[in-house]
């Protein structure tokens, strides 16, 4: 459950939060299988409950009423559509699969749903599963309000309801049963795998069981008997009873440490500097590097959910969010997942996708230029990202080598003969000669630019026959990283 899958040597997953799979499809066509990235985790793709105060949350994705392949994404043909497509030309679906439960306790009755399926939360009645008052775990959470009250608590937190959702009894094998139906139906039509959410609340023991009964992937595009790739949302900052580590027999983990230490290694807070990820990684505490999926941020902490806090580095702090993404694809630590957002009102954490008066997702709009437009922000189109997704393939394989730091927030690291990115996060130029374990010639910086050919469109950097280049790194720099690597080489 830990392998990826991924085609080709590519090695970043990118979350396309909330597009539609009609985008998705053309996405993987146009611009992820040409530029190397291994897969996409999309947004939930079951019937989920409709709101309307607020307007059409992003998070009432998170309230499932049917498991109909309906949603604001997109219908099932569509979806089937975009899974055969992405396949095709090697990219991965990763689904975002809400398993834990249904939608909250007071979502009232009635067929406000994306596909107008009838549900009454009050009678905790999902007649197209069909789940019903068995089927829930309100007989066995002992917190007073129902809801997970106390996380030092372990049976509350995966028994009682999480923010009043209705809590499923995943130790009957009949909820089992169509929780597995439903994620082997998405198995067939091609998926790779799931983002597990709310890991944290199910129980280990339960997700053995379901895990157990998932198909092998379809060979139509896998090997025979190639598993499903499970990584498991789970929050763990230290500090609770539950631990990440009670999910590694299952898949990998959510390693929400990675962009919480990030985000003050880059913003400077706290005395973190650069220079001290010399041991990035299990050496700053983190999970064994065979478990770990990383991030800078995601669809809930870059808005103030989840874990992580003020430090999350998004978007809108875009030069040090280029910095730390870059650091992370060139880091050779965990399996990246890099996020792509739309823009929301930030006083209004739950505003939903860009969408039309009536509450439909408007098209992502892509400009001549690669960006995106109307409220889509595409960083995983962002050249200096999109150009790292790119060296994390060069480079797979090869250890991290030749570090070198001034002690404070200038480091350079290469990844054996095949790369090599300086960062100077400091108030003042970086001037240095540096040892960077490549073959000699001249490279094109993969940051300011790229190779066209036998042209660069940005900086150059010569190489010596022993190995060593100077860089010149003003702190004033748009982007004051440089990054080459062996297709980058004119
Ligand atoms: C997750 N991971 O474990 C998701 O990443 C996260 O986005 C989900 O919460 C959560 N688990 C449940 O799937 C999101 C929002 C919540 C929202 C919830 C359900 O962060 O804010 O709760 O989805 O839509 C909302 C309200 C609550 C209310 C609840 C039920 O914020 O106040 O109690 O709905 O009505
Ligand atoms: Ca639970």
């Amino acid at each position: 459950f830990n392998n990826p899958h991924a085609k080709h040597g590519r090695q970043a997953i990118v979350h396309l939060f909330e597009w539609k799979w009609n985008d998705i499809a053309a996405e993987c066509e146009r611009f992820l299988a040409p530029k190397g990235y291994a897969g996409v985790q999309i947004s939930p793709p079951t019937e989920s409950i409709l709101l309307t105060s607020p307007w059409r949350p992003w998070w009432e994705r998170y309230q499932p009423i049917s498991y109909n392949l309906c949603s604001r994404s997109g219908n099932e043909s569509e979806l089937r559509d975009m899974i055969t497509r992405c396949n095709n030309v090697g990219v991965n679906i990763y689904v975002d699969a809400v398993i834990n439960h249904m939608c909250g306790a007071g979502g009232g009755e009635g067929t406000h749903s994306t596909c107008g399926t009838y549900f009454s939360a009050k009678n905790r009645d999902f007649p197209s599963i069909p789940f019903s008052g068995f089927d829930f775990n309100e007989g066995k959470c002992k917190s007073a309000s129902g809801d997970i009250e106390n996380y030092n608590d372990i049976n509350q937190v995966r028994d009682c309801r999480l923010v009043s959702l209705l809590d499923l009894a995943l130790e009957k094998d009949y909820v089992r049963g169509k929780v597995a139906d439903y994620m082997n139906n998405l198995i067939d039509m091609g998926v790779a795998g799931f983002r597990v959410d709310a890991s944290k609340h199910m129980w280990p023991g339960d997700l053995t069981v379901i895990y157990g009964s998932l198909h092998n992937l379809n060979t139509r595009w896998f090997n025979g008997g190639a598993r499903p790739f499970m990584f498991q949302e789970v929050i763990d900052m230290g500090g609770e009873a539950i631990q990440a580590s009670d999910y590694f027999p299952l898949g990998r983990v959510t390693e929400f440490k990675y962009g919480a230490k990030i985000g003050n290694v880059f913003r400077k807070w706290n005395g973190e500097k650069l220079s001290y990820t010399k041991n990035w990684g299990e050496g700053w505490g983190f999970m064994p590097d065979g478990n770990a999926l990383v991030f800078i941020d995601n669809h809930d902490n870059q808005r103030g959910h989840g874990g992580g806090g003020s430090a999350i580095l998004t978007f809108w702090d875009a030069r040090i969010y280029k910095m730390a993404v870059a650091y992370m694809l060139a880091h050779p630590y965990g399996v990246a997942r890099v996020m792509s957002s739309f823009r929301w009102n930030r006083a209004d954490d739950w505003q939903g996708p860009p969408s039309h008066e009536d509450g439909s997702t408007k098209d992502v709009q892509v400009n001549a230029d690669d960006t995106c437009g109307d409220g889509w922000v595409c960083e995983h189109r962002w050249r200096q990202i999109t150009n790292m997704a790119t060296f994390r393939n060069v480079v797979d394989g090869q250890p991290h080598s030749n570090w070198w730091d001034n002690g404070n927030n200038q480091v350079a690291f290469g990844r054996g003969n095949r790369g090599f990115i300086v960062f100077n996060n400091d108030d003042w130029h970086l001037d240095v000669t540096l040892n960077t374990g490549m073959p000699g010639g001249t490279y094109c910086d993969v940051i300011s630019g790229q190779r066209d050919g036998e042209r660069c469109t940005g900086k150059t950097i010569n190489v010596g026959d022993d190995g060593r280049a100077h860089f010149k790194i003003s702190n004033t720099e748009e982007d004051p990283m440089v990054a080459i690597h062996a297709d980058s080489k004119l």
